[in-house]
């Protein structure tokens, strides 16, 4: 058995007071950003009653591990039922080799759901796999060293803020009253015991994987602490602080299934489905393809991101059938084309006709999803030479590369190779050098310009908000700005407008926008928490001259501050004489 690591280190240090020191976030994440594919398990006493208790039924496409929760069963109940958990056909071996032969590299377990059941010997509570059924092993044990010997890394998804079965737990109010509740009670009896346990037993772990925030920052960082004390390399995902605050841990977590419209400037995490629940129904068989989650796969990757694809085992432990099938497929197509997924970056080359692009080093890799009619393959927004091409699955087939009006030309074979996604491996000289992205197109209402368009430099970050939306961020000085080239049509007065938040530590800092050689300096105004957007009139200004022109936003001057979460700037087409006075126009 593994010789626990925090026995030696963490807990040693935390005796004595010490603190492991952490490495920088950026050398923590290296071999997340490499990895890109996880498997995500739900599975727990939820996974027996498959979406079904005394004949209510969870309806298909919602969450069949929320079954306690959605008809209020009673705690007492719920620890009878739980009682009957006996995976007698687990196989950590089976499961840790579906998940590489997927092509997966992490695994990520439900070490404790918001049913409160623990699915490894917890000597915090009884109420575990091992001390509470009939099956005394411990899974989070046997998955933990299964991944180890397959060299995949091992992480715990833990459930610190809902606990259904502990009187003070977040969530059931059936069995407990609100009234009653002391959280900070359930944290320090339990939560917090807990994760302390995961962290000091099984070795290394690459990341705890949190959920649904907690109430405040200060709950919030107890578990970033403890995490960063006992196990310093190991990420903390983005839930673990309120979804109202700035992320706490190392990457962002997109909501459940969620997709950014584009790519962002920081580390993040998509967890998603393979149907429509994460723990096991009977009756969810609305299941992904594997050609829809390569395709998935491709999109999250060109976006920056990490794709945690969730299985639901059944209760004795077999995997269904259509899980095994879709991850056979994506795995068929990963063995060929894995090169163009792992270690690769955000892709400067925003959604092609014909599909997605993945870059690392002096290599686009070009996902072609739609194969064309015409066998010529258009490649626009890259500034660099082009060199070769070939299938990535079938190297010694090297395809034409030509350049015509500024796009890339690759001739390809009449048909693809896989009608899900051929992979074309496209060199090109040195690092990719984008073209500036495509000039942005007036509506009949002027400009809008948001991140998505938006270049950014220095520090300015094209950042999650965690409440499902996105925004600029990170910038303290001049040197980090966000700008766009717009192709102005009608020349003439817009009324220039800028939405944004501000929280106070921001207001009276100074940003300038840049429309083509004017310039308007104005001070942030607080707005509220981080994603209260507000609108603000800047003015206006005419436009002499039609064609290319470029429009920026930056700091006045650095700053140990956050400028603001930068919405959008609009230049709204004046149509009549502008009225008198500008309303809430900031100074
Ligand atoms: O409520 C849970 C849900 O059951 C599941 O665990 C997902 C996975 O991201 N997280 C929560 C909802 O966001």
């Amino acid at each position: 058995m593994f010789k626990p690591i925090a026995a030696i280190a963490g807990l040693a240090g935390a005796v004595m007071g010490l603190t492991l020191a952490a490495p920088p976030a950026a050398d923590r994440l290296r071999w997340f950003r490499e990895a890109k594919f996880g498997m995500f398990i739900h599975w727990g006493p939820y996974s027996g009653l498959a979406g079904e208790w005394k004949g209510n039924r969870i309806p298909i496409g919602a969450e069949a591990e929320w079954i306690m929760h959605r008809f209020n069963i009673p705690v007492a109940e719920y620890r009878e039922l739980a009682r009957g958990f006996h995976p007698v056909k687990f196989d950590a071996a089976t499961w840790v080799a579906l998940a590489k032969a997927a092509g997966m590299k992490y695994v990520v377990l439900t070490a404790k759901h918001h049913d409160g059941f623990a699915m490894y010997k917890s000597a915090t509570s009884g109420y575990n796999i091992v001390d509470w059924t009939p099956f005394k092993r411990d899974p989070i044990q046997e998955l933990s060293e299964a991944c180890r010997k397959a060299a995949l890394r091992f992480g715990v998804y833990y459930s610190h803020r809902e606990d259904w079965d502990h009187p003070d737990g977040f969530g059931n109010t059936w069995d407990y009253p609100a009234a009653g509740k002391d959280f900070e009670r359930y944290l320090a009896q339990k939560s917090l015991p807990q994760v302390r346990e995961l962290l000091t037993r099984y070795g290394p772990l690459c990341l705890v994987w949190f959920d649904r925030g907690m109430e405040t920052p200060a709950q919030a960082s107890r578990f970033v602490n403890l995490v960063r004390s006992l196990q310093p390399d190991c990420l903390v995902n983005g839930r673990v602080g309120s979804y109202a605050q700035d992320l706490m841990g190392d990457y962002q977590c997109m909501g459940d299934n969620g997709m950014p419209p584009g790519g962002l400037d920081e580390p993040w995490e998509t967890p998603q489905t393979l149907n429509g629940t994460w723990g096991y129904s009977r009756f969810d068989q609305q299941w992904k393809s594997a050609g829809n989650v390569i395709q998935r796969l491709v999109e999250i990757v060109s976006k920056g991101g990490n794709y945690l694809l969730n299985i639901g085992p059944m209760a004795d432990g077999t995997i269904p059938a259509p899980t095994l099938a879709t991850l056979e497929g994506v795995g068929a197509w990963m063995a060929r084309n894995g090169e163009s997924i792992y270690g690769t970056t955000a892709s400067p080359i925003l959604e092609a006709p014909w599909g997605r692009t993945t870059v690392k080093g002096d290599r686009i890799y070009l996902h072609v999803f739609r194969w064309p009619s015409d066998g010529v393959l258009r490649l626009h927004g890259v500034a660099n030479e082009a060199t070769t091409a070939y299938l990535l699955a079938e190297p010694a087939r090297t395809l034409k590369v030509s350049r015509n009006e500024g796009a890339i030309l690759v001739s390809v074979p009449e048909r693809p190779l896989d009608p899900d996604d051929t992979v074309i491996a496209l060199k090109i000289a040195g690092p990719l050098r984008a073209e500036r992205p495509p000039l942005v197109q007036a509506s009949d209402e002027g400009f809008e310009l948001d991140h998505l368009e938006a270049r950014t430099e220095g520090g300015a970050m094209k950042r999650f908000n965690r409440d499902g939306g996105f925004h600029i961020a990170k910038w303290t000085g001049p040197a980090d700005a966000a700008s766009w080239r717009l192709l102005v049509g009608r020349t003439g007065p817009y009324r220039l407008k800028i939405t944004y938040a501000a929280r106070k530590e921001s207001a009276g800092l100074k940003y300038v926008v840049s429309v083509g050689a004017r310039e308007f300096t104005a001070a942030a105004v607080t707005t509220g928490e981080w994603f209260r957007y507000a609108t603000f009139d800047l003015g206006l200004v005419t436009i002499e001259k039609a064609g290319p022109m470029t429009v920026s936003i930056r700091p006045a001057a650095a700053s140990d501050r956050e400028l603001m979460y930068f919405k959008s700037l609009s230049l709204e087409q004046v149509h009549e004489p502008p009225g008198p006075g500008a309303s809430k126009r900031p100074r």
